[in-house]
C-alpha cells in the first residue's frame, strides 16, 4: 500500500517542494489548507504539483480539526511545516506565533498519540532556536539555545515538546533543525527574496531603490529544494532523532546582497541601497553556521546548490516572473 503523509504548510516554501519530492516517491500526499475567501496555490503551481495533492481542511489552531484530520487519515508520516515563521512580526503578535508554533505541533502530538501512534512526525525547527549560542563559531545538535524572539521561543516549546512525546510515550518524532532555505518561492518578505525581488525590479527599471535593514547578519543559506531530502531522510531511519541541516557556509546580509546585483550586471549596488530602520528588530540573531555532521553522517545527507547558484537562481526566476528574458 502506498505511504501516506500530511504536510502542514503545504502552500508556503516548502511545503510544495517536499509534496513534489514525496510524491516522486510514489507517496499520496494530503495537504492541510485553512479556509481561505480566495486560497493561493502559486507555490504548488510553481513546482507542477497542484493536482496531485489531495487537501484537507483545518488550522493549527484549532485542535478539533488536527485530531479528526489524524484519526481520518492516520497517515504514515506527519510534517509539521505550518507557521507563522517570519520572525519580525513575531515581537508585534507574539501571542499567535505562540498558539499557531507551540501549541499547534503540541495538538497535532496529541493526535498521533490518542489516534495513530505508529505515526512517524516531523517537526520544523530552527536555528533561530540558537540564537546568541555558538561552538567556535557553529551550531550543532549540542548547542544550548538562547532564542531571541517570540518565533524562536516559541519553537523551542514545539522542539521539547516533539523530544517528550518520543520519550514519554515511544512515539517517532524528529526535529530537523533547519538553517536558512530559500528558493524563487521564498516568502517576499525574507531578506533574501526581497533581495532577489528588488534586483530584478531594479534592473528593468521598475523601482529606483531597496529599502533593508541590518547587513551585517550573518546567515547560513541553502537550497529548500535540497532541505526537503533531509526531512524525509529522518523518517526513515531505525530510531527517531533530531538533526541539523545546513550548509556550513555563512554569509553576511550585504555579501547577498552584493552577489545578487553582480549577477545582473550590477556592481555599483550601494546607490540603491537604503538603511531604513523599520527593518530592524527589537534583537538580532548576529550569526548562524551549521555543524551538520550527524545529518551526512547518519542520513547521508548534503546540500548541492552553492550560495551563488542560488542567488543566481532567484534572481533569475524574479527577472522572468516581472517578464524579463
Ligand atoms: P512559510 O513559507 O511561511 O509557510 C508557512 C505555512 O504555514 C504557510 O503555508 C501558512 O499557511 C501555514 N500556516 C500559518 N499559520 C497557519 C495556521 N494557523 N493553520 C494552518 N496553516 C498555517 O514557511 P517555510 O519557509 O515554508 O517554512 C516551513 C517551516 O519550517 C516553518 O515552520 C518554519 O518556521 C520552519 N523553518 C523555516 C526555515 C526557512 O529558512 N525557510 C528554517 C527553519 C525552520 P497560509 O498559506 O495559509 O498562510
Ligand atoms: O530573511 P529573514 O527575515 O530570516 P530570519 O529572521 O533569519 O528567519 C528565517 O530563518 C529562520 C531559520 O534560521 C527560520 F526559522 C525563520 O522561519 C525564517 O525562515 O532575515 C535574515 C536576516 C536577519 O538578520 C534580518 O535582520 O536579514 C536581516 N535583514 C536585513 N534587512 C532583513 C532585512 N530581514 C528582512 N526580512 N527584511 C529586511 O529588510
Amino acid at each position: 500500500m502506498a505511504k501516506t503523509a500530511l504536510v502542514t504548510g503545504i502552500l508556503g516554501q516548502d511545503g510544495p517542494y517536499l509534496a513534489q519530492f514525496l510524491i516522486k516517491k510514489g507517496y499520496k500526499v494530503y495537504g492541510l489548507i485553512r479556509r481561505y475567501s480566495n486560497p493561493n496555490f502559486s507555490n504548488l503551481d510553481f513546482v507542477g504539483v497542484t493536482n496531485d495533492v489531495d487537501y484537507v481542511e483545518g488550522d493549527m489552531n484549532d485542535e478539533a480539526s488536527l485530531l479528526n484530520i489524524v484519526r481520518t487519515l492516520q497517515p504514515t508520516e506527519v510534517y509539521n511545516l505550518a507557521a507563522q515563521s517570519f520572525v519580525k512580526s513575531s515581537f508585534d503578535q507574539a501571542k499567535l506565533t505562540t498558539e499557531v508554533n507551540s501549541l499547534g505541533p503540541l495538538y497535532l502530538l496529541n493526535a498521533i498519540k490518542y489516534f495513530s501512534p505508529m505515526t512517524k512526525f516531523y517537526q520544523a525547527s530552527t536555528s533561530e532556536m540558537f540564537g546568541l549560542q555558538h561552538t567556535n563559531g557553529y551550531q550543532d545538535e549540542n548547542t544550548p539555545f538562547h532564542p531571541r524572539s517570540p518565533y524562536g521561543v516559541s519553537k523551542v516549546y514545539a522542539y521539547w515538546m516533539t523530544v517528550n512525546y518520543r520519550e514519554s510515550y515511544g512515539l517517532f518524532t524528529a526535529n530537523g533543525i533547519l538553517f536558512n532555505h530559500e528558493s524563487p518561492i521564498r516568502g517576499i518578505q525574507f531578506v533574501t527574496r526581497k533581495i532577489t525581488d528588488g534586483v530584478a525590479r531594479i534592473k528593468l527599471g521598475l523601482a529606483k531603490d531597496l529599502r533593508l535593514g541590518n547587513l551585517e547578519a550573518k546567515r547560513d543559506w541553502g537550497f529548500a529544494g535540497d532541505y526537503v531530502e533531509a526531512m524525509y531522510l529522518m523518517l526513515q531511519q531505525p530510531a527517531s532523532n533530531d538533526y541539523v541541516i545546513g550548509t556550513g557556509e555563512s554569509h553576511t546580509v550585504r555579501e547577498f546582497v552584493e552577489a545578487a546585483f553582480k549577477s545582473v550586471g550590477i556592481n555599483n549596488w550601494k546607490k540603491y541601497v537604503v538603511i531604513d530602520p523599520q527593518y530592524k528588530r527589537p534583537a538580532e540573531v548576529p550569526a548562524l553556521k551549521a555543524k551538520a555532521d550527524r545529518a551526512m553522517k547518519n542520513l547521508g545527507w548534503k546540500p548541492k546548490v552553492s550560495f551563488e547558484e542560488l542567488v543566481e537562481m532567484m534572481v533569475k526566476a524574479d527577472l522572468k516572473r516581472y517578464g524579463s528574458k
